[in-house]
């Protein structure tokens, strides 16, 4: 892309409304325009990092065997009140009413769409175990929508659902899930700890919240430091393989972390104390098991081996897509913009022309530009007739991992530069290093 076709409306000024960095970032780099209270259009920069996103969550999930499905933001009230939530969800619902006066409701989670529609079609065990999920747009009418992203009323959630016969595979569908939001986090760069948390209004005894750390984190958090040094990595993990799930699971999950909810000093006070860390955190994904509440209230049976009629046992994972946007920023930026870890970058890297006009200069920017896109990189080009002061501030405002700087006198030695946006180090190489550089850097991202 270039940027002088783009449509990147950057703001130079901190606006005056955002309380928190990523907020103030993501309306400075020009990724979001609030429409309203807690509700945001997305412009394209923005877009493209939340596709970035999206597209991880859905790899993750089918990676583990999960399928994808869209249903609808606007739900009928009918199955809320079967399941008892309509009027126990309070004023966080919006209701709306159609021509017809039927009580309608944009969807805060999906529980009751899926549980009735797979009491519609599943009756029998040989159809289990059955985890859909899909990404879809959530509303909740929270009484502070703020920071952002971080607390929208209207925001994007991947909200995935398991069926499974027994307790025992639905658990293992509760590990599984553990252990694919794992790599999912951490190929945005960021490290979410699984923790113990309370189940709220989604209901169950088996409840897990993937935080964060952040100091703007609206949740206080105790843990045991040596969570930190854990990382899920590259392992390759058969996810049908219960006993290697449910390990996975123990290893991220056996030391102290608790949500304020669930916290008890008592058993904290057994950490070593050099080890106990009480901090703040980011609440990135929920997952849960509820066993046969939803499934009984809705219908939601099937035959099992012996021909007997009974309930599915559930339990749901959500996913913030959208919050994780201000998270990975929270988590990675410095004071002169966003640093965006190679996984979710909306551009590989950006190319600065530093006297644009200059004949030799237009044509090396022109050609690694090519050379980059031919390799099905997508580099950000500033061909815009501006002082290099200005286009440095924009990339290190927008924060592209990697950047380009190509200008005469360089060129003269055949040289261009490339900088790393995280250590501020630059390099001078030929521009076909550059390119092979750049490629190998984005090579198994
Ligand atoms: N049905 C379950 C799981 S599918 C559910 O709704 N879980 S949840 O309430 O925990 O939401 C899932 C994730 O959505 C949360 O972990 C959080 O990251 C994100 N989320 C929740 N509320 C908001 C909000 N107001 N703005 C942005 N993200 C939110």
């Amino acid at each position: 892309m270039r940027l002088s076709r783009y449509f990147l409306p950057t703001l130079k000024e901190n606006p005056a409304d955002a309380q928190i960095v990523s907020h103030r970032l993501m309306l400075r780099a020009g990724m979001i325009k609030q429409s309203s209270a807690g509700i945001y259009s997305w412009l394209p920069m923005g877009f493209k990092v939340l596709r970035k996103i999206e597209n991880i969550v859905h790899e993750e999930q089918q990676r583990a065997g999960h399928i994808p499905m869209l249903m609808p933001t606007l739900q009928s009230a009918d199955l809320w009140r079967k399941s008892g939530r309509y009027d126990a969800y309070g004023p966080e619902m919006l209701r709306i009413k159609d021509r017809h006066d039927r009580e309608m409701l944009y969807g805060p989670t999906n529980e009751e769409l899926i549980t009735d529609m797979v009491a519609n079609f599943v009756g029998s065990y040989k159809s289990l175990p059955l985890t859909l999920y899909h990404v879809q747009w959530k509303f909740r009418d929270e009484v502070r929508p703020r920071f952002g992203v971080m607390r929208g009323r209207e925001f994007l959630m991947k909200d995935g659902y398991n069926f499974d016969l027994n307790k025992e595979d639905a658990l293992h569908a509760y590990n599984r899930h553990l252990v694919t939001y794992l790599r999912t986090y951490e190929r945005m760069g960021l490290q979410a700890i699984p923790m113990r948390a309370d189940s709220g209004p989604i209901g169950g005894d088996y409840t897990h919240e993937f935080l964060v750390l952040a100091d703007t984190g609206e949740s206080e958090v105790f843990y045991d430091s040596e969570i930190t040094d854990l990382s899920f990595g590259d392992r390759a993990i058969d996810f049908n393989d219960k006993a290697a799930c449910q390990s996975v699971m123990e290893e991220f999950t056996s030391r102290y972390a608790r949500t304020d909810e669930t916290h008890e000093e008592a058993l904290f006070n057994k950490v070593p104390e050099e080890r106990r860390r009480v901090a703040r955190g980011i609440e990135v994904g929920q997952i849960f098991y509820f066993g046969t509440e939803y499934s009984e209230k809705l219908g939601a049976m099937v035959q099992n081996e012996d021909g007997q009629r009974v309930p599915l046992h559930m339990g749901s994972h959500g996913i913030g897509v959208s919050r994780l946007l201000g998270a990975i920023i929270e988590a990675s930026h410095d004071d002169n913009g966003i640093i965006w870890p190679e996984g979710v970058t909306p551009f590989h890297c950006g190319i600065v022309n530093l006297k644009q006009g200059d004949d030799a200069a237009d044509a090396a920017c022109d050609a690694l530009y090519d050379s980059l896109t031919a390799l099905g990189l997508d580099p950000l080009y500033d061909d815009r007739k501006e002082r290099a002061g200005g286009k440095f501030a924009t990339m290190d405002l927008i924060g592209l991992p990697w950047r380009i700087t190509v200008g005469p006198r360089g060129l003269k030695n055949g040289v261009v530069e490339v900088t790393s946006r995280r250590t501020g180090e630059s390099e001078e190489m030929t521009p076909e290093l550059a390119i092979a550089k750049i490629a190998a850097i984005y090579e198994g991202v």
